[in-house]
């Protein structure tokens, strides 16, 4: 059975149902998630990519911390489109290395693999399709050479905390004392300002979750009826989590494959948790977890973090 059906269908017999936030990310999730950046109200990407534009210098010395060549490994790499502008810093200060792009989403990696080295010349590519561990195992077996690992755009905020310190300890064990980590970190701000990045007017988060049952009907042969389903966002500002649920309009059944599912009336799928951290909190996960803090990037309303943090 492949692992999109056995996690499914294992997510949906637990209580709360849920689903993972990592089957977004199908060609028309890509899709979606590009409309979700460039939302007005989806703050996170303008941030970050304020940070990269503005730091570029700074963020390649940092990284580059005078080393004579080393693997620039990404978790989640997207279209790179914050990263590239690190890359052709980089390559401008004649850095020696290799960019791995890792992704989920197979045809970003060969997006990846055949357009940035046409954008950015001289830069040596080898994207690896697939999940954040296998790949990074494989981009240990293809080279030894040092290690600095991106984990941009607050992908890390998919995990609870407990989880993203648990993560934190995984990429760590992957690493050798030296190497570096660049992690993105959403902030804590105005709740308002929170919520409304995950409930934006026009509707393209609330697609961009109602897709994943979309998915499950076109992969895993299901029957959602994906318009007996409403997209519920919140936030808690104590916590810090920002949630997303799928709450069933009506009692009703639900096919995939042989099996099925009963959802009574407000009965929630449990979709994505996107997490807000403060900066204490971030460097507190990064000891705790074996790293030390070295050097904070933010943009200007500090809405946002890149931490480089050393093994
Ligand atoms: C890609 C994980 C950074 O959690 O902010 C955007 C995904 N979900 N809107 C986030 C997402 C809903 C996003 N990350």
């Amino acid at each position: 059975m492949n692992q999109f059906l056995k996690e499914v269908l294992s997510d949906l017999s637990q209580t709360p149902k849920c689903l993972n936030s990592k089957y977004f990310y199908d060609e028309t999730g890509d899709r979606i998630f590009q409309q979700i950046m460039d939302c007005p109200e989806y703050y996170p990407t303008n941030c970050e990519m304020e940070i990269f534009r503005e730091n570029s210098t700074e963020l390649a010395t940092a990284l580059k911390n005078g080393f004579s060549d080393f693997d620039l490994i990404e978790l989640g790499a997207g279209d790179a489109t914050k990263s590239s502008y690190l890359l052709k810093e980089l390559i401008e200060m004649k850095a020696d290395f290799t960019y791995m792009p890792i992704d989920i989403s197979s045809s970003m990696i060969e997006y990846l693999d055949e357009h940035l080295p046409q954008d950015i010349p001289g830069l040596r590519v080898h994207g690896l399709n697939g999940e954040y561990f296998e790949m990074l195992k494989k981009a240990n077996q293809i080279s030894s050479k040092r290690k600095v690992v991106l984990m941009l755009g607050g992908n890390i905020g998919n995990e609870s905390p407990e989880n993203a310190v648990a993560f934190c300890r995984q990429i760590r064990e992957t690493l050798n004392s030296g190497d570096l980590v660049l992690v993105g970190f959403d902030l804590k701000k105005h709740p308002r300002t929170i919520l409304a990045a995950y409930n934006d007017a026009a509707g393209f988060t609330r697609e961009f979750n109602l897709n994943l049952l979309h998915r499950i009907n076109k992969e895993l042969g299901g029957n959602f009826n994906v318009s007996d389903f409403e997209h519920y966002p919140c936030y808690d500002p104590g916590s810090g989590a920002c949630k997303s649920y799928l709450i069933s309009r009506t009692n009703q059944k639900v096919y995939i494959g042989d099996r099925h599912f009963e959802f009574q009336e407000h009965e929630v799928i449990y979709m994505e948790i996107s997490q807000k951290y403060s900066i204490a909190q971030t460097e507190e996960m990064a000891v705790e977890t074996g790293f030390k803090p070295i050097q904070h990037f933010f943009d200007h309303k500090k809405w946002f973090l890149d931490t480089v943090w050393q093994c």
